[in-house]
C-alpha cells in the first residue's frame, strides 16, 4: 500500500500545524524532510518518541519543528506513522506537505487514515463513523454519544445480536446434520422464543434511531400559533437576543426566523414562523406555507396561544395540524387577565405551560419543559445508537429477515429454511459493523471525512 501524507490540522493560522505521514515508507520520507538536531537517526527512534529538528524541502530549510514517531502496529492507522509539527502558518504548512510529497509520499484522500485503521482492524466500521461524528460534534451530548460509539458501544450491540443469531443457526445446523445424536430437538417454540429475542434487540436499536438523530443533529422546534400571540417574543427570549421583530401588528413575521440555542448540551434549532391565518396577502400566504413545512419537519412544536383573548377559530385551526406531533401548548400573556378556555387547549393538546413572555424568564421555563418532555437528561449517550442512514438500513434489513424467519416458523416450514432467513439477518448485522461491508459502502463511509483524518 502507498505511503500517504496530509495536513491533519485545519487550513487556518494557528500555533502549530501537523503533517501526518502513514505507510511503509513513512520513516524514509521523514528522514528526507526532517533532520533531528541531536543527529539521532530517525530509523532508530522508538515508537511514541519525539525529536526536535529542522524541516527541509530538498536542501532548503523551511522551518523547525517536532517529529513524532509511531511504529506499526501501534499507531492510529496500524502502519508506521510520522507526524511533523511545524509552525502554524498556512504557507509554511503547505511547504512541509509539498516537501513530503516530493520525498515520495502520496496525497491522502478524505478519511484515508481512518480507512486504513479500519482495514488494519484497529476500528470497526461503526467506530470509524463515530470518529467523523466526534470531529463534527457541536454539543456536549453529541460528543459524549460519539465518543461512546468510538469506544464501541454500537459495535458491542451488533456483536451481541450476531452472536445470538449464530447460536440459533448453529443449533439448527447441528440438529439437521446430527439428528441421531444428543442434539436437543429444534422445536418451533424454541425457535420462536430465540428469534423473538433477536427481533426485540433489533427493534430496540431502530426505536432509538430518532433519539440518536436528535442528539446528533439537534432538535428542531417550530414556534406556531395565530398572529400576535407572542411567538417572536418567545423566540427572542429563547435566543437571548432580538432575532425576530416584535410588534402588535398582526402578521409581523413573514419568513421563518431561525436560531440555534443549547439545551442540556443538545442544539435546539428554533424556527419562529408566520402566524397561521387565512390571508389574501401573497407574501403572508407564502409565510404560512413555510410555517406548515417547518411544523411538519420539526421534532417538537411550541403552540402559542394568547391567554388574554378568547379561543378563536384561528387558534383551533392549529389543533388538527398538531395531531401526532410532540407539542408543548403555551398560554402566553399571563400578566394580563385570562380570557382563554385553557381546558379546551389542554384537552386537544395536553398539559399547557402558562407564562408571560414579557415578565417571566421564559427561556428557562420553556427550556426546562422541552428538556423534560423529550427526556433529554435521560438520553443515555453510552447506549450505542444508530448514527446514520447506512446503519439504520442494515438494521432494517436484519429486522425484515428476522420477521421472515418468524413467519417461516409460524408457517411450519423446515428449520433449514428458517436458517436461510437467519443467514440474511446475520449478513445485514455484519454489514453494520463492517465485517462484510462491500468496497463501495466502505468508500462511501470514508468520503464524508476530512482530508488528514
Ligand atoms: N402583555 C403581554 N404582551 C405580550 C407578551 N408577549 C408578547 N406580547 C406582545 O404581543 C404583541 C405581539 O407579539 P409578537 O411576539 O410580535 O407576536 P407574534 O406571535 O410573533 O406575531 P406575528 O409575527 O404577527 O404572527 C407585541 O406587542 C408583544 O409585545 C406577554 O407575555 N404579555
Ligand atoms: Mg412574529
Amino acid at each position: 500500500m502507498s505511503t500517504i501524507c496530509a495536513i491533519a490540522t485545519p487550513a487556518a493560522v494557528g500555533g502549530i500545524s501537523v503533517v501526518r505521514i502513514s505507510g511503509e515508507k513513512a520513516f524514509d520520507i521523514a528522514k528526507r524532510v526532517f533532520s533531528p538536531v541531536s543527529d539521532r537517526a530517525i530509523s532508530e527512534m522508538r515508537g511514541y518518541t519525539a525529536a526536535y529538528g529542522n524541516i527541509f524541502d530538498g536542501n532548503e530549510r523551511i522551518d523547525d519543528g517536532v517529529l513524532l514517531v509511531f511504529r506499526a502496529p501501534h499507531s492510529y492507522t496500524g502502519e508506521d506513522v510520522c507526524e511533523i509539527s511545524c509552525h502554524g502558518g498556512i504557507y509554511v504548512t503547505r511547504r512541509v506537505m509539498t516537501a513530503c510529497l516530493k520525498a515520495g509520499a502520496e496525497p491522502a484522500a478524505a478519511g484515508e487514515f481512518t480507512k486504513r485503521a479500519f482495514l488494519n482492524g484497529k476500528l470497526s466500521l461503526t467506530q470509524a463513523e463515530a470518529v467523523a461524528d466526534v470531529i463534527s460534534a457541536q454539543g456536549e451530548q453529541l460528543l459524549a454519544c460519539s465518543n461512546s460509539q468510538r469506544e464501541g458501544a454500537l459495535f458491542r450491540r451488533a456483536e451481541k445480536i450476531s452472536d445470538m443469531i449464530m447460536e440459533i443457526s448453529a443449533q439448527i445446523s447441528a440438529w439437521i446434520d446430527y439428528p441421531d445424536d444428543d442434539t436437543p430437538t429444534v422445536t418451533s417454540g424454541w425457535l420462536t422464543e430465540k428469534i423473538s429475542t433477536v427481533k426485540s434487540e433489533l427493534d430496540e436499536l431502530l426505536a432509538g434511531y430518532d433519539t440518536g438523530r436528535m442528539i446528533r443533529e439537534g432538535i428542531s422546534c417550530a414556534i406556531v400559533g395565530k398572529p400576535n400571540v407572542g411567538k417572536s417574543t418567545i423566540m427572542n427570549a429563547l435566543a437571548g437576543i432580538r432575532r425576530s421583530i416584535v410588534s402588535d401588528v398582526e402578521g409581523t413575521t413573514r419568513d421563518a426566523v431561525e436560531d440555534t440555542v443549547n439545551i442540556c448540551g443538545i442544539p435546539l434549532l428554533i424556527s419562529d414562523c408566520a402566524g397561521i391565518r387565512e390571508t389574501s396577502d401573497e407574501v403572508e400566504k407564502i409565510g404560512v406555507e413555510i410555517m406548515l413545512d417547518k411544523l411538519k419537519n420539526s421534532d417538537i412544536a411550541l403552540a402559542v396561544f394568547d391567554g388574554s383573548r378568547k379561543l378563536s377559530d384561528e387558534d383551533e385551526r392549529l389543533f388538527p395540524l398538531l395531531e401526532n406531533k410532540r407539542v408543548i401548548p403555551i398560554i402566553n400573556k399571563s400578566d394580563l387577565e385570562n380570557k382563554l378556555d385553557i381546558s379546551k387547549v389542554e384537552s386537544a393538546l395536553g398539559k399547557a405551560v402558562i407564562i408571560s413572555a414579557k415578565t417571566d424568564n421564559c427561556a428557562e421555563i420553556i427550556g426546562r419543559e422541552i428538556s423534560e418532555r423529550l427526556d433529554i437528561l435521560a438520553l443515555n449517550a453510552d447506549a450505542g445508537y444508530l448514527a446514520n442512514e447506512r446503519q439504520r438500513s442494515c438494521v432494517m434489513r436484519a429486522s425484515a429477515a428476522v420477521n421472515n424467519a418468524l413467519a417461516a416458523v409460524g408457517a411450519g416450514v423446515t428449520p433449514d429454511a428458517v436458517g436461510v432467513e437467519l443467514e440474511q439477518a446475520l449478513s445485514a448485522v455484519y454489514e453494520l459493523s463492517g465485517k462484510t461491508a462491500s468496497e463501495e459502502i466502505i468508500d462511501e463511509v470514508f468520503r464524508r471525512f476530512c482530508v488528514g483524518k
